[in-house]
């Protein structure tokens, strides 16, 4: 690890062009008027009627923002752009997997979700339905989410990775009638089958009525009369009118809901909404990436997750920003297409993964040093801790040493960047450095008292922001219970991260304490992948660990206890992790699978994967006391 003591400073190039120039002097300020603060960010938006109360705190930990407040996200995202030169402005660059291009000015953008809308409409979505989404990363994805908000519905995007059995069981908790989708799209050369999977789920899913389909691949897929229709058919018919008026919402109202692992049971629905949301994702895009009118900004993620929601598409576009959205792989059909694209459209932020960036180094910097990538001014990273050697070759081959790194710390729950540096902030590779405006973090013990310099605890937050999620669909006891009960007396929010803060009180993340996963950045419950692996037939128990992976951040490592009378080999190892990627997707396919006769568990029958971990890295086993057996 680097030295905590290794600063590396902004340039003065960045610190001339910096808006925000010093941090502290705002921080303090935030935090002494929280609320002012964040009403100076709202008022930087357009609302149908103002605010009444910034904060309702009555009825913790269930906050309020904006209340009384009425506006609609696309109002700012798109609607407030017609009316100035942005209007003309390119909102939306998309590069197909196979070379092709598209292009959307905010005019456009307008036309294809008022479009889409109307459709919509004419389907029977009304204000409060939720939507499922599951698409490859094509344009129509942004115009149906874009789309559910204008017209008040709520979008649940469902990453397009994920097996049909995952996809069903979130259509079922939404109750959704409606799914979008495409015939696939194409990834490594190939097309993959997105409406086979959607067909399948559909099948599970007793809700479904209309299936939306997007001709994407040309490839041969299988539509039901009555219940799916091409999206361009539909588009041909009058009903789908460019104009369409943007639903006056609650600022409260849900827009919408994404599902995430969570440490037990079911993954959860998290809620976010109109108001708050606007405000949280558009101020700390602006601000942690000193957004300003001439940039092009990539954020390459999915959108099915929420780093897509809110920094692909709605932070950005409330900010006016020119966006761009790549289909396919890294790597195709050479190592070089991040950067031979990033060269083509001039962007000048690039907003990324650790394992995005691990993957693409291992090509080595000639691939990078083929292509001018001068236009990069900054740099952004997410979804784990991002190593030493990532981070340094990062900053000096793609950064050429002169583009910051912005070690953005979230979450699903958060909404947006909570420990984030801004590029003015002296850095140190692999910490998120500090708190954003608006926000005290901190490192407790199991009592909740702050741990002292370089200890580690438990990361929370201990104050309520705009984005923060609401709730977990149709159960506020589950969201009171796992980020509020912990450190009840408190007050805080539990993040499920433990952290340090060292003497300058840049904050340290370690990873997660409870029992999820993050493969690829990709956010996966222990609970989930045992469940998956029970579904074999030959499965009597299972545990899924965690273990570093050298492009993954972690890769899981499946431990299983067969029927009696089964013996374990090498073709069912192989059959297992085959058959946990296809009950999961294939992003949850386990590095390997280990038969065991018995697993270490507590008294009370919880196994105990911090058990398996230290014996599998050859640490020490810790505290045993509740072991059995
Ligand atoms: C945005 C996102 C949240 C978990 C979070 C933490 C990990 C995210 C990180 C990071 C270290 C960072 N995480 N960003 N760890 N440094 N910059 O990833 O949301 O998928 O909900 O995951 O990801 O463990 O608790 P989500």
């Amino acid at each position: 690890m680097m030295d905590s003591k290794d600063f590396v400073y902004p340039s003065q190039e960045v610190m001339d062009y910096a808006t925000v120039k010093s941090y502290d002097d705002l921080y303090h300020e935030s935090i002494k008027n929280r609320e002012g603060f964040w009403a100076e960010e709202a008022k930087r938006l357009e609302w149908y009627k103002p605010w009444d109360k910034v904060l309702d705190d009555s009825n913790h930990p269930f906050y309020k923002w904006f209340t009384g407040g009425k506006t609609n996200i696309i109002q700012n995202a798109i609607d407030r752009h017609l009316k100035t030169a942005n209007r003309n402005k390119l909102a939306f660059i998309w590069e197909g997997e196979p070379g092709d291009l598209k292009t959307y000015s905010y005019h456009a953008l307008n036309r294809e979700v008022c479009e889409f809308a109307n459709i919509l409409k004419a389907m029977g979505v009304h204000k409060g339905d939720i939507v499922t989404i599951y698409m490859p990363q094509i344009p129509e994805q942004i115009f149906a989410m874009l789309a559910c908000a204008k017209i008040g519905a709520a979008h649940s995007v469902v990453y397009g990775g994920f097996s049909h059995e995952a996809l069903a069981e979130r259509i079922n908790a939404a109750n959704s009638r409606v799914v979008i989708t495409a015939d696939g799209g194409f990834r490594r050369g190939k097309p993959t089958r997105l409406k086979d999977i959607v067909n399948k789920a559909m099948e599970l899913s007793p809700t479904m009525e209309v299936c939306i389909t997007v001709k994407r691949t040309g490839e041969e897929v299988y539509m039901e009369n009555d219940r799916d229709y091409w999206y361009h058919d539909l588009k041909a018919l009058p009903i789908a009118s460019h104009k369409c008026e943007t639903e006056q919402m609650d600022a409260e109202d849900m827009l919408f809901l994404l599902y995430t692992s969570g440490s037990t049971g079911k993954p959860k629905g998290l809620v976010h909404t109109h108001g708050g949301y606007s405000v949280y994702t558009s101020a700390t895009h602006r601000m942690v990436f000193d957004i300003k009118p001439e940039d092009r900004w990539w954020c390459a993620a999915d959108p099915g997750w929420i780093t897509g929601h809110s920094y692909m598409v709605y932070g950005p576009l409330i900010n006016g920003s020119t966006i761009f959205m790549y289909e396919g792989a890294p790597n195709h059909p050479y190592p070089d297409r991040w950067w031979r694209m990033i060269d083509k459209y001039g962007i000048t932020v690039l907003y990324t993964s650790p394992t995005a960036i691990r993957g693409l180094m291992r090509y080595g910097e000639s691939w990078v040093n083929r292509h001018d990538i001068s236009s990069l001014r900054l740099l952004g990273s997410v979804g784990e801790p991002i190593n030493p050697e990532a981070w340094r070759w990062y900053h000096e081959v793609v950064g050429k040493k002169k583009c910051p790194i912005m070690d953005t710390w979230w979450q699903t729950e958060t909404g947006g960047f909570v420990i984030t540096p801004l590029p003015v902030t002296p850095l140190k590779p692999g910490s998120a450095t500090k708190p954003f405006f608006g926000h005290e973090v901190g490192v407790v013990d199991e009592q909740g008292n702050d741990v002292a310099a370089n200890e580690v605890g438990a990361l929370v937050i201990k104050n309520p922001w705009p984005g923060m999620a609401r709730t977990i669909m149709g159960d506020d006891n589950r969201y009171n219970e796992t980020y509020w009960s912990k450190f009840e007396k408190q007050k805080y929010y539990h993040a499920g991260d433990s952290a340090r803060k060292d003497e300058d009180g840049y904050f340290w993340i370690i990873g997660r304490s409870d029992d999820v996963i993050k493969v690829s950045g990709y956010r996966l419950g222990t609970a989930e992948i045992e469940s998956a692996a029970v579904s074999h037939s030959d499965v009597a128990e299972a545990a899924a660990i965690a273990l570093p992976h050298e492009l993954k951040g972690s890769g899981i490592h499946l431990y299983v206890i067969l029927k009696a009378g089964l013996t374990g080999s090498k073709e069912l190892a192989k059959e297992l992790l085959d058959h946990v990627a296809k009950v999961m997707g294939p992003i949850a396919r386990p590095e390997e699978v280990i038969f065991a006769d018995s697993l270490p568990k507590t008294r009370s029958g919880k196994i105990m994967r911090r058990v398996l971990k230290a014996r599998a890295l050859g640490e020490d086993e810790g505290d045993l006391s509740t072991l059995d057996d």
